[in-house]
């Protein structure tokens, strides 16, 4: 059963004693995890070479990352002794500390324990994963332990002292078997968004097996996930292939522009090797309609036309101006520009060259604050061969357009003085391809909570001031008896973390943060590069070349992988 379900059966005062228990748990964990962090073990088993195909979300202030490849360098020869990492990964980042980018990953990065060593769970590549009310759910993905049925993904809680994972069910017209869509967070309308990708045929009960991904299905179905308390939907919508062309690890973008928002999907793979750099495609949400919008501007930077597959991106706003930052791809060697920017509506592109960009292949791109982006993982175009030279973590400030070491930094955005020009322009430059976008672009946005609000009586506000006060008077309680009542731990520890889990949902806001556009791998790993792309002087590795079925090898049975953190597995308490 949920827990969400049985946390609502059980009476208040069970509840009580429940979150008594909490409260002593939370404490101990709290301590246990200080001396932990201070002893600093680091997250790899070796020197970080990459990190790849792996899901972020954040959930109040903590930035986690899940699954994917991650490979380290054990030897001495970075070109030699590049391995796999064994095992789940699983680490987090948290956003309110403050740490150098420049530092050792130790000093801001904490892996955390495998959970497949407990459930044969959420081990996946280039899914998705949507933050929702303290949940993250996983969508889509190739998992590699199976454990999933068809209709059935994974979402966790993360709590300060664990993190806890439950099987959630899919609804409607959809199938959990597709894999490197681009997904995008729209949490100002309680909605995640999956596009196109690759099918996967799940190989069942199989448990050596990993899902297989199907070359030459490539989709342009949008997967609509919309949450509200307790519960989730899942919707289809199928497009003509004229409004949204199929595009494989493309990026998709919330903006928060006509009624209920609207979703600009960039870059990908449509099979050619080709993305959606000229003519992006636009969802709007609130008519459920994909449109055409030309852009200008050049995306050349020395041979390679555009940036390719493999990019990540991040949204920021200025009032009505928006500017949409795609960070590395495929087609960039080192030297080439890293950078593009997209200004809405003016819908025009800029590249920005730096000396001191690194360039990034599938890395994750994550707006923390208004103004800095985090370059998470990802590889260096330039082939496998510098483990040392490719960083965990790379901070560009998008106004300054610097690459930074500090986190954080609290300053507000500006756009920066290159793109400012275009902000003027309140329509388009190469005008509205689809005129009917117009209308829908420029009615101004408000979200989810606030349309709702608008159509309320105050009788909606007086029962909201209620309710928060009821959730503080529960969480001081909890804090105030645990001194009183040390001796009453009666509950086992799950249930009590999921007790902790439900408090901090339904009495925490949670801060924006910007939202997660995964850039995904490309198939020609590890070169990675397009034949077409190369430069002179950058001799091409491997070609791109599909296989009608790529079969990904399994990983080692969770069972006998070792345990990063023994301490922070769930355990019955004392009675
Ligand atoms: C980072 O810290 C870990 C743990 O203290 C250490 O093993 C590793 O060698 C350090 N790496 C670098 C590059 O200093
Ligand atoms: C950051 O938040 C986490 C919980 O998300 C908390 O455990 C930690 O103590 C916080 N750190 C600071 C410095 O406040
Ligand atoms: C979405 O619907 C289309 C048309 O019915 C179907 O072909 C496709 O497999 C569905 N996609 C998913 C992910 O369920
Ligand atoms: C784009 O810029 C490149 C070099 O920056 C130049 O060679 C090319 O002609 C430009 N293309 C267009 C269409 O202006
Ligand atoms: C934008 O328009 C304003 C008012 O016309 C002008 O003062 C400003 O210079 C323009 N910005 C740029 C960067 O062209
Ligand atoms: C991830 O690792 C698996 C081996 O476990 C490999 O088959 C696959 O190609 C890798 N994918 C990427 C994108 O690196
Ligand atoms: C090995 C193999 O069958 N690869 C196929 C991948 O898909 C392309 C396009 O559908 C085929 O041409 C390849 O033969």
């Amino acid at each position: 059963m949920p827990y969400t379900k049985l946390w609502s059966k059980i009476p208040l005062t069970t509840a009580f004693t429940l979150l008594i228990t909490a409260g002593s748990s939370l404490l101990a964990a709290t301590a246990e995890e200080l001396v932990e962090r201070q002893s600093g073990s680091s997250p790899f088993s070796g020197q970080f070479c990459d990190y790849t195909s792996f899901q972020t979300s954040v959930v109040g202030s903590r930035l986690l990352m899940f699954g994917g490849n991650l490979t380290i360098n054990k030897g001495t020869n970075s070109k030699e002794k590049r391995e796999l990492e064994s095992g789940f990964q699983f680490f987090s980042l948290f956003l309110n500390e403050t740490f150098q980018a420049t530092d050792n990953a130790t000093d801001y990065l904490r892996r955390e324990p495998d959970p497949a060593a407990e459930k044969r769970i959420a081990s996946m590549r280039d899914g998705g994963a949507f933050s929702y009310n303290g949940d993250i759910f996983f969508y889509g993905g190739q998992q590699l332990f199976n454990a999933g049925d068809d209709d059935i993904i994974y979402k966790c809680t993360p709590t300060s002292q664990n993190i806890v994972w439950n099987s959630a069910a899919i609804s409607g017209n959809v199938r959990r078997t597709i894999t490197k869509g681009a997904s995008v967070d729209a949490s100002s309308e309680n909605k995640g968004f999956y596009f196109g990708g690759q099918d996967i045929i799940a190989k069942g009960a199989d448990d050596s097996q990993a899902d297989r991904v199907l070359n030459g299905t490539s989709s342009n179905n949008l997967i609509v996930l919309s949450f509200s308390p307790g519960k989730q939907e899942f919707t289809n919508i199928t497009a003509p292939v004229s409004r949204a062309k199929p595009l494989v690890e493309s990026n998709l973008l919330f903006v928060p522009a006509g009624k209920e928002g609207i979703l600009v999907n960039l870059g990908g793979d449509d099979g050619t090797g080709d993305g959606a750099w000229e003519d992006l495609q636009v969802f709007d949400i609130g008519s459920s309609t994909w449109f055409n919008q030309r852009t200008r501007g050049n995306l050349t930077s020395g041979n390679s036309k555009n940036p390719g597959t493999g990019t990540c991106s991040v949204i920021a706003s200025d009032g009505d101006n928006h500017f949409i930052y795609v960070y590395g791809g495929s087609n960039r060697a080192p030297g080439q520009s890293q950078l593009a920017i997209l200004t809405i509506p003016a819908f025009q592109w800029f590249t920005v060259s730096n000396q001191n960009y690194p360039s990034k292949v599938n890395a994750q791109c994550q707006l923390a604050g208004e103004r800095q982006m985090l370059i998470l993982g990802g590889r260096s175009s330039n082939g496998r061969g510098d483990c040392g030279g490719n960083s965990f973590l790379e901070i560009l400030d998008i106004s300054s357009l610097e690459i930074v070491s500090s986190f954080p930094n609290n300053n507000p955005f500006t756009p920066p003085p290159l793109v400012r020009t275009a902000a003027n322009s309140s329509n388009p430059l190469d005008g509205w391809t689809d005129p009917e976008l117009q209308g829908l672009y420029e009615t101004q946005y408000q979200t989810f909570a606030e349309r709702n609000q608008e159509s309320k009586s105050d009788k909606g506000t007086i029962i909201g001031g209620v309710v928060g006060g009821v959730a503080g008077v529960l969480l001081l309680s909890i804090v105030a008896v645990f001194f009183i009542m040390r001796s009453h731990r009666k509950k086992s520890a799950r249930d009590v973390k999921e007790a902790v889990a439900e408090v901090n949902r339904n009495s925490v806001a949670q801060p924006f943060l910007g939202q997660p556009s995964p850039g995904f791998p490309s198939p020609a790993f590890p070169s990675g590069e397009y034949q077409h792309a190369y430069q002179p002087g950058y001799p091409p590795g491997h070609i791109y070349k599909d296989d009608y079925i790529v079969e990904a090898p399994p990983n080692p049975a969770p069972a006998e992988l070792p345990s990063a953190n023994p301490a922070a597995r769930p355990m019955e308490l004392p009675s």
